[in-house]
């Protein structure tokens, strides 16, 4: 079963993991340099099954994602709160106030001015994949482009997007983790995607980065008129929260179940055009979700 590849992974990291003090004071086990492949043939989906992965949360910040939107009012008022942690963190470091995160949420929801003050995360992904500044002041549209060269030129070995955008790095909430996504298209049609992430946190993490991928590579592949093939992850930095130990113990003594299959309803016009209901997923019988803290 493909999903033996993440739980090998998180046994890995459990038993050889680098143990150290990160960024966020949490403390990880870490190690350096993972690869995971899975296949996406008949509408497989890498969506975990040996615990419940809110597959339509990671859907739909893909496709926020894919607005170039940075700001986290419209994730707000599509239920996705996976965002406002970095923001609440500054309102309440540079206001004083100690707001509450229900209340934070629902004034950046009800409140445009408040929203553009303080919902926004900087230039993180979706500006620089739809509006990456050139020196020039020039706009790249980096999907737009990948998706016309496909199209124009499906051998190039230059099919690619780029978050890591050095210059702005210092203006972003949180620098791009899953930076760089690559594409290949075969022959007889089908299309594979690669993605390199420099850091990756293995239990709530990567699981939802793999289904956003994965997600990506149907929509571009029904934009360009080919077949998803074969999803593809090389990990940085792959660790383990110290206070994750004991959900990935639980997770590791659970039994792999058949994965589900992801349907397009509809083909929009373009790649701006799909809607969380495009996405179908069935078969999704997972393991129970496992709670864990994110780190900020
Ligand atoms: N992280 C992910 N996937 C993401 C994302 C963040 O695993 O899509 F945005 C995790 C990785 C790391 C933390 O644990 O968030 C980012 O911290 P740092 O920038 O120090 O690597």
């Amino acid at each position: 079963h493909p999903e033996y590849q993440y739980l090998d992974l998180l046994s890995n990291v459990l038993e050889h993991g680098d143990k150290r003090i990160d960024r966020t004071g949490v403390g990880t086990l870490s190690i350096f340099g993972a690869m995971t492949r899975f296949n996406l043939a008949d509408g497989t989906v890498p969506i975990l099954t040996t615990k419940r992965v809110y597959w339509k949360t990671a859907v739909k910040e893909m496709l926020w994602f894919l607005t170039g939107e940075t700001n986290i009012q419209p994730l707000l008022k599509n239920h996705v709160s996976i965002w406002t942690d970095w923001p609440l963190d500054r309102y309440r470091k540079q206001s004083g106030d100690p707001i509450s995160q229900g209340e934070f949420e629902r004034r950046i929801m009800e409140d445009d001015a408040f929203a553009s003050r303080w919902g926004d995360l900087g230039p993180v992904y979706g500006k620089q994949w739809r509006r990456w500044l050139g020196p020039d002041g020039k706009e790249h549209d980096q999907i737009a482009t990948l998706i016309n060269s496909i199209k124009s030129n499906p051998t190039s070995r230059r099919l690619l997007f780029h978050a890591w955008n050095v210059g702005e790095l210092d203006q972003m909430s949180l620098p791009p983790c899953h930076m760089v996504y690559q594409f290949f298209c075969t022959q007889d049609g089908k299309i594979s995607c690669l993605l390199f992430q420099r850091s990756g946190d293995l239990l709530l993490g990567c699981p939802f980065n793999w289904t956003a991928g994965a997600a990506l590579l149907f929509m571009i592949a029904q934009q360009t008129g080919l077949t998803p093939h074969e999803f593809i992850w090389f990990g940085g930095d792959v660790h383990l929260y110290l206070n994750h130990v004991e959900q990935a113990r639980i997770q590791l003594q659970r039994e792999p179940r058949q994965w589900p299959k992801l349907r397009l309803l509809r083909k929009p016009e373009s790649i701006d055009g799909y809607r969380i209901e495009d996405f179908e997923v069935d078969g999704y019988n997972p393991h129970a979700a496992i709670k864990a803290e994110v780190a900020v």
